[in-house]
């Protein structure tokens, strides 16, 4: 008899409703769950690849030692002893430092990882940690700190409620929305007044949306602080409720002077009076906000961009208010306690050693990590612990990488498949998969349109001798940092006994003592709960000394000459390469699926046709892409989709390395384009990663290089 569950589907932000039937031990059918509260039946194709990876042949289900290039099967307290013996000679030898962590965006969607994983690696007490939020959305969480005092303070667009939606650097037709929780985005987009987008591609967005501007890559700050120029050109700054709160209005005013519509345009290819009019637009619509994603992030001005955005929001009275950019009130409310905590977040604090680069929130940029590991000196890096993450084929430069991986002392992967990155470990250590293990949207639902609550029970019982994450890493704390009393105390509960204190003391918990929120109620409402639409916060929710806004961070400030040097400078010749997302595509991990790769290959190259033409390259044909740090041979596919001087790679293919166990992948294996970025081009605020305007030269393949 076929069972059916309700589950989540925890592959991207937008986090939605299933269900699952099962029949035996095999997945027959999952759908978009009608009753949850936020994603309302809504489901992308990759849902249903839940059930692939579920079932993946390649898929690890007990420990791998590596003997050489030979991989064996072991037992779990095999694996633990050489796991632990590896990294503690790692710290013992070489000291706390040595041992570095590298933790992946699945991080974010694992209850498990994401409580005790973050525990035991900053339990570890090494500088040396390294996630994919320093080539993703450590910018905005940057703004965050310095302007509402609180690292993960990040305010959401209130998109069901918005007349004007402004995009910049996001697809959320294809993401389904980022730092923005809103499964079904199409359709809300579609309920939108007017949606404007910012990109050097015309992307399935900017299709929907009633407005597409080209800008070029990296000069999005220039964009925003000529809109900030106008807004007090013209008189149009309004803060309304929030102006005794907020300070730096006068900093700002003198800070944009030079950013005028008409010099901004001659940086960013976009029309000086249609900047001018947009400022016109924010300001005299009510209802209305500028969101910016990925590709402002991930750019040499990502720190500036990311603060901007916010301010032009608070400028225009957008701040906080419906319709506007405001901020969650999760079931379980992870700022307060973090601020009890003593972790609001921190800045600076220490840097790299081999670049200096800044620290943020406890971790180091990933940028970094390759030269951390591959530069000699006393303090280098000689253990990794990898955790869902795949950084070879992820993080700029990855052929560097790889050959730095290979000198390390020990390794050891956290990660459900033998990839581009787990093959140079160690050890792997498998951990159960999403259908397996409960969920609970701990992370996210902290940047919902919405606040609603869900937790799945597990689907399948894991087999009995596997283990789920917060096991291995419990395990691993134990036996590396000696097993004290709270680990075993911790141990006996796992994750749910922490997700019940969170929806007891949260917002919706012991304050509505009948209705309140637990674990109990939850259960008995597996399709989700609903707790209404998002309101204003602040000022309680500011974490800022005297619960004020900094509209202007010292930090940012001391950041300005260097855009303004760039407002100087003549716009580049050459080529420069972006990304993109696809809709079946999942960063790197998600290709072993056959029903996710199948039709055309698309790890292509999207090419201006000027671009082409001037190179003799004509669609389908292979060129020849080479930057500062490496080469690829691809396929181009000529289009006008893409502003010329542009061309456009989707990351996270690159299959075809040896020893990878992944037989659908290989055969679909496309390069990958951090093969070709520059490891050492960041954001020089932030140090975040700067993949987005990659200077490239592009030739007919088989051609000599020009
Ligand atoms: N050029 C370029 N590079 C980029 C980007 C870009 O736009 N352009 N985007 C960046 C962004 S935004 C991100 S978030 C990063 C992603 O970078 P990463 O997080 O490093 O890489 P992923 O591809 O998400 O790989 C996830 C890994 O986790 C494993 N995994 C999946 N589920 C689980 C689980 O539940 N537990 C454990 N232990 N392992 C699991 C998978 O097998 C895989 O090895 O890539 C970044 N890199
Ligand atoms: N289907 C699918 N969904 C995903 C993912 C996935 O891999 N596949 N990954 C998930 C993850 S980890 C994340 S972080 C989110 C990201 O979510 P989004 O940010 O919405 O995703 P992207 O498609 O990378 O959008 C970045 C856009 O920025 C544009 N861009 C590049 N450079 C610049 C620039 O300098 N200025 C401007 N204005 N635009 C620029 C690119 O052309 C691209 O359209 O998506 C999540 N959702
Ligand atoms: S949009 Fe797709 S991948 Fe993302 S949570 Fe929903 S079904 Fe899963
Ligand atoms: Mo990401």
């Amino acid at each position: 008899m076929p069972t059916k569950h309700h589950h989540s589907c925890t592959l991207c932000e937008a986090t939605c409703g299933i269900t699952v039937t099962v029949e035996g031990d095999r997945v027959v059918d999952i759908r978009g769950d009608e009753a949850d509260p936020l994603s309302k039946g809504y489901l992308c194709p990759k849902a249903t690849a839940l059930a692939d990876v579920h079932h993946d042949p390649d898929r690890l289900r007990r420990p791998l030692v590596r003997v050489g290039e030979e991989w064996f099967e072991t037992s779990w307290s095999a694996a633990f002893e050489l796991v632990a013996a590896g990294l503690r000679e790692v710290r013992d030898r070489h000291g706390k430092d040595a041992l570095a962590v590298y933790q992946g965006n699945p991080t974010a969607h694992n209850l498990g990882l994401i409580t005790y994983g973050q525990s035991f690696f900053r339990a570890l007490g090494t500088r040396n940690l390294y996630s994919a939020t320093s080539i993703d959305q450590l910018p905005h969480m940057l703004a965050a700190y310095e302007m509402f005092g609180h690292q993960l303070l990040m305010p959401v667009p209130d998109l069901d409620r918005t007349d004007l939606f402004v995009c910049l650097g996001g697809n959320p037709a294809v993401s389904n929305g980022s730092i923005m929780t809103a499964p079904g985005v199409r359709a809300r987009l579609g309920r939108v007044g007017r949606v404007v987008v910012f990109d050097p591609r015309r992307t399935e967005t900017a299709r929907l949306a009633d407005e597409h501007l080209f800008i070029r890559p990296g000069t999005d700050a220039v964009l925003l602080l000529s809109l900030v120029n106008v807004l007090f050109a013209e008189d149009l700054v309004c803060t309304g409720r929030l102006t005794p709160r907020l300070i730096g209005v006068d900093i700002l005013r003198q800070v944009c002077r030079d950013f005028t519509p008409e010099r901004a345009a001659t940086v960013t290819g976009v029309d000086a009076g249609r900047i001018r009019e947009l400022a016109r637009e924010l300001a005299g619509t009510p209802r209305a906000v500028v969101y910016g994603r990925v590709g402002v992030c991930t750019q040499e001005f990502g720190g500036l961009a990311a603060w901007l955005l916010v301010v032009v929001n608070a400028l225009t009275g957008h701040l906080d208010e419906p319709g506007g950019a405001m901020f969650t009130t999760p079931a379980v409310d992870t700022i307060p306690m973090t601020v009890l905590a003593g972790q609001r977040g921190s800045f600076g604090r220490y840097r790299s050693r081999v670049r200096g680069l800044p620290e943020f929130g406890g971790e180091l940029p990933v940028a970094a990590l390759a030269e951390e590991i591959d530069t000699p000196g006393e303090a280098r890096i000689r253990g990794l612990i990898t955790a869902a993450g795949n950084p070879v084929l992820s993080t700029p430069n990855g052929p560097r990488l790889e050959r730095a991986l290979d000198g390390l002392d020990f390794m050891v992967s956290i990660d459900p498949y033998l990839n581009e990155t787990t093959r140079h470990a160690d050890v792997i250590l498998p951990p159960t998969v999403h259908l397996e293990r409960s969920h609970y949207e701990l992370a996210l639902a902290h940047y919902a349109v919405r606040n609603t609550a869900r937790y799945s029970p597990p689907v399948f019982r894991r087999g009995a001798d596997q283990r789920h994450d917060w096991e291995i890493v419990l395990e691993l704390a134990s036996r590396v940092l000696g097993g004290g009393p709270a680990t075993r105390l911790l141990g006996g509960f796992g994750p749910e006994v922490l997700l019940e204190l969170g929806l007891r003391t949260g917002p919706h918990g012991l304050r509505k003592l009948h209705r309140g929120l637990s674990l109990r109620a939850l259960k008995r409402r597996p399709e989700g709960v609903d707790l209404g639409p998002l309101e204003p916060r602040l000022p309680g929710r500011l974490a800022t000394r005297g619960r004020k806004v900094n509209l202007a961070p010292r930090v940012h400030l001391d950041d300005v000459p260097r855009l303004r040097r760039l407002l100087d400078s003549p716009p580049r010749d050459g080529l420069v390469l972006i990304g993109r997302r696809q809709l079946r595509s999942n960063n790197s991990w998600m290709h072993n699926s056959t029903r996710l790769v199948k039709g055309k290959p698309r790890c292509t190259l999207l090419v201006h046709p000027d671009d082409a033409r001037e190179r003799g390259l004509t669609d389908g044909a292979a060129a020849r892409l080479a930057s500062a740090t490496g080469e690829i041979e691809v396929p181009v596919e000529v289009t006008d989709a893409v502003m010329p001087g542009v061309v456009s790679l989707p990351h996270g293919w690159g299959h075809h390395r040896d020893g990878v166990q992944l037989r659908v992948a290989t055969r679909h294996a496309g390069v990958s384009a951090n093969d070709v970025t520059d490891e050492r081009r960041v954001d020089a605020l932030t140090g975040t990663a700067a993949v987005s305007g990659v200077p490239v030269t592009l030739t007919a393949a088989g051609e000599p290089q020009a």
